[in-house]
């Protein structure tokens, strides 16, 4: 194999096999290397060392609580004003309502993210997982991006230890990934100018890790950003891992392009969904899991993806999101059974593990 190994990425190479951090410049060379299944075999043998051929995934469901925001991000086709037709504000009583509906379901976890309503406080978050944990104490509670955290933090006055422990203490358990769209504070100003900054994001993940409260991390990717900021992005997330060690999955997620203000950016090829799974399981090599999100990405590339470095397929969904279907996915009612998902990992090698959000092991199939 080690003939073929084009010169300029040859010590790289060596240096992923050996287990070897590899150095911002030499991300970017991966990225600019067009060996598509060197990446792959190198991204490959990474996921290997960590996690095996072992492929995981729980049984979960979302819940969006609001689709009115103050934020106004050029690449959200999810978003819409108060008052329109087809905007939605949930009340504490009616999340608790989905739960219910949910009750005569084997589902580890509930997945709860949406827009930052202007009205909503950390007494309504509260409340939420509050009645959530009373009624089903077992069920995981992912939930509030680093964006909603941001905001009902600073309506409340508490710096963001003591929100994020008063959060704990009603219930929530790990944070999800979403909000970190890309870090780079130019392209931050274009395509979310008003919201979360990169340096907030990462500190609420950081306190949070402090106290105990587990996270993911995403980078929205495929848009106007260069290879630069893909690798500035996954640099700092890196840097925050080897400090607290509090996240458990990076998940990319592909900027998708309908019903959206970014639509002229188009959307990225297969080969470079591929590329980018491949370098970030490389690059970040104290992250334990890499994570395809299939509602996003679609169901054969992310069957493809877990030769690229992946390990992770996220869950059954069972068609509670509507973010990504807005958004021109495939999908547009996204569920999968448990067979389903075991399949799709069967089929390209890999051995399906369900798990509960933490990783620990619920079933092997
Ligand atoms: O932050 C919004 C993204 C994110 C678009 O932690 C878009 O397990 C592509 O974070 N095209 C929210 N992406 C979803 C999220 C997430 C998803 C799955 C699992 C986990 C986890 C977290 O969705 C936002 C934004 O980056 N997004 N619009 C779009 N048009």
């Amino acid at each position: 194999m080690d003939d073929h190994i084009p010169e300029e990425i040859r010590e790289i190479y060596n240096k992923v096999l050996e287990g070897k951090r590899i150095s911002p410049d030499e991300g970017l060379e991966l990225f600019q290397s067009s060996r598509l299944g060197l990446l792959a075999y190198m991204a490959d043998s990474v996921r290997r060392k960590k996690n095996g051929l072992l492929t995981y995934f729980n049984r979960n469901f979302h819940i969006e609580p609001t689709n009115i925001c103050i934020h106004n991000c050029a690449f959200c086709s999810y978003r819409k004003p108060a008052g329109s037709a087809d905007a939605w504000n949930h009340s504490p009583e009616e999340i608790l309502d989905i739960v219910k509906s949910f009750d005569d379901k084997p589902v580890t976890e509930v997945h709860i993210v949406g827009g930052v309503h202007p009205d909503h406080d950390i007494d309504y978050y509260g409340s939420i997982l509050q009645k959530i944990k009373e009624h089903r104490p077992e069920l995981h509670i992912k939930a509030f991006s680093a964006v909603e955290l941001d905001n009902i933090i600073k309506k409340s006055g508490f710096p963001p230890a003591k929100g994020l422990q008063a959060l704990k203490r009603y219930g929530l358990d790990s944070i999800p990934g979403g909000g970190a769209e890309i870090f780079d504070e130019d392209l931050r100003s274009v395509i979310c100018p008003d919201k979360t900054s990169s340096e907030r994001w990462l500190e609420i993940h950081e306190e949070a890790h402090k106290v105990g409260i587990p996270s993911n991390a995403t980078i929205l990717y495929g848009h106007m950003e260069k290879y630069e900021h893909r690798i500035d992005h996954l640099e700092r997330l890196r840097k925050l891992q080897d400090k607290t060690g509090g996240f458990n999955s990076f998940i990319p997620l592909k900027f998708r392009m309908e019903n959206n203000k970014m639509k002229k950016y188009g959307e990225v090829s297969i080969i470079e969904d591929m590329k980018n799974y491949a370098v970030s399981r490389i690059y970040l090599d104290n992250f334990p899991h890499i994570k395809a999100y299939w509602p996003a990405l679609g169901r054969e590339s992310t069957s493809l993806a877990l030769s690229f470095g992946v390990d992770d397929v996220d869950g059954t969904i069972d068609d509670t999101t509507k973010i990504y279907s807005m958004a021109g996915a495939e999908d547009q009612n996204p569920s999968m059974t448990t067979e389903n998902i075991c399949k799709l990992i069967r089929d390209a090698g890999y051995s399906p593990v369900e798990r509960d959000t933490l990783y620990n092991v619920v079933k092997q199939w």
